[in-house]
């Protein structure tokens, strides 16, 4: 079936998405099949849409950081919707007591309260309103390392960066793009996402290159950069939280951890409580996805349930290869 391109959500459209000065600027870019029935364009060394790169270049060009600021950086599907959450309740608990009946995470979609700064407000290439964001402001974004804005390496921003398991990332993936493509017109193969993966064309992939920068960085600046892991946060939540707490600032007193605070947030984030609201089940963002397309499963390790060993071996060689000396370990693989 035929569908023109301007009748596409926004996310699914190529050129046709993006400003007119900028079309020319992609005739030039390599360029590889995308993951959603788009292209994906190799700009800075990684790979994303027209309409993302647009973004990345607004955002670049515009965005003022704040030494306040605490922006959450995930590769996509690590998990950034649980940790948007996780961040906004605990950044907000004396301004939203998680106690509270209409706390926003109740009525809104994660992506909703930590905007993305690419995806979200600077996806039109235009200069976003950002006057209505109190400090810390919280913000997000898929950004490989060295394509930040200069004002957030320049900045005392502080970054959270997540990782997760490449095998279930890859998964995750391949269920999202599905569910966001026009399905009644085409699907993905899953060999054919999978060698794309492992050659590195992915959302602002290669992956490992997007991990290992940040991994270097939290090493080098760990005041700046906190580097968690998705299977971690799963095995020790409540450790992790109070990292979390520890590296941002506003640690948890010991009369908010004997009133259950720490244990409150962790319930309102879980994925249980968060996939059966209703702002969840029924609500859409502002980009037309609908926000249940973010809740799958949610667990460690549904990777084993599609891989084949060819595959488990072609990526354990990509892995091994790639993270080899640099000291980082999948250890919950
Ligand atoms: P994004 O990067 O596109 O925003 P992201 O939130 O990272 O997406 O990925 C969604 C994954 O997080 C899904 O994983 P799955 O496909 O393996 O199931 C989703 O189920 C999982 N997820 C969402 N919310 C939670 C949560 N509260 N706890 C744990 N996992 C979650």
């Amino acid at each position: 079936m035929a569908t023109s391109q301007t009748s596409l959500p926004k996310y699914l459209q190529d050129l046709e998405g993006v400003n007119e000065v900028y079309r020319k600027f992609f005739s030039v870019l390599p360029k590889e099949k995308g993951w959603m029935g788009t292209y994906m364009y190799n700009y800075q060394d990684f790979w994303a849409s027209a309409r993302t790169i647009q973004g990345v270049i607004a955002c670049q060009q515009q965005f003022q950081a704040q030494d306040s600021d605490i922006i959450l950086v995930t590769s996509p599907k690590a998990g950034t919707t649980w940790l948007k959450s996780l961040l906004f309740v605990l950044v907000n608990r004396k301004k939203h007591p998680v106690f509270e009946q209409n706390h926003p995470l109740l009525v809104k979609n994660p992506h909703d309260l930590i905007p993305f700064l690419e995806l979200t407000l600077y996806a039109d290439g235009q200069v976003p309103n950002l006057s209505s964001f109190t400090s810390p402001r919280l913000l997000s974004t898929h950004v490989p390392f060295a394509s930040l804005p200069k004002s957030v390496l320049d900045s005392r921003t502080k970054l959270v960066y997540l990782c997760r398991n490449p095998r279930d990332i890859f998964i995750s993936m391949w269920h999202f793009t599905n569910k966001l493509r026009l399905h009644h017109i085409d699907t993905n193969s899953m060999e054919e996402m999978f060698d794309l993966f492992c050659k590195g064309v992915s959302p602002y992939g290669p992956f490992w290159n997007h991990v290992l920068e940040y991994w270097k960085q939290s090493i080098e600046k760990p005041n700046k950069v906190l580097f968690l892991m998705y299977e971690e946060i799963k095995a020790q939540p409540k450790l992790l939280l109070k990292c979390l707490a520890e590296f941002l600032e506003c640690p948890f007193s010991i009369e908010e951890e004997n009133l259950g605070v720490v244990d409150e947030i962790l319930r309102m984030c879980s994925f249980e409580s968060l996939s059966n609201l209703e702002v969840n089940t029924s609500g859409k963002l502002s980009t037309g996805a609908e926000n249940k397309v973010f809740f799958r499963k949610g667990e460690v390790g549904d990777w084993k349930n599609y891989f084949t060993t060819e595959m488990n071996e072609k990526l354990n060689h990509v892995i091994e290869q790639k993270f080899q000396g640099s000291g980082l370990r999948f250890l919950y693989i």
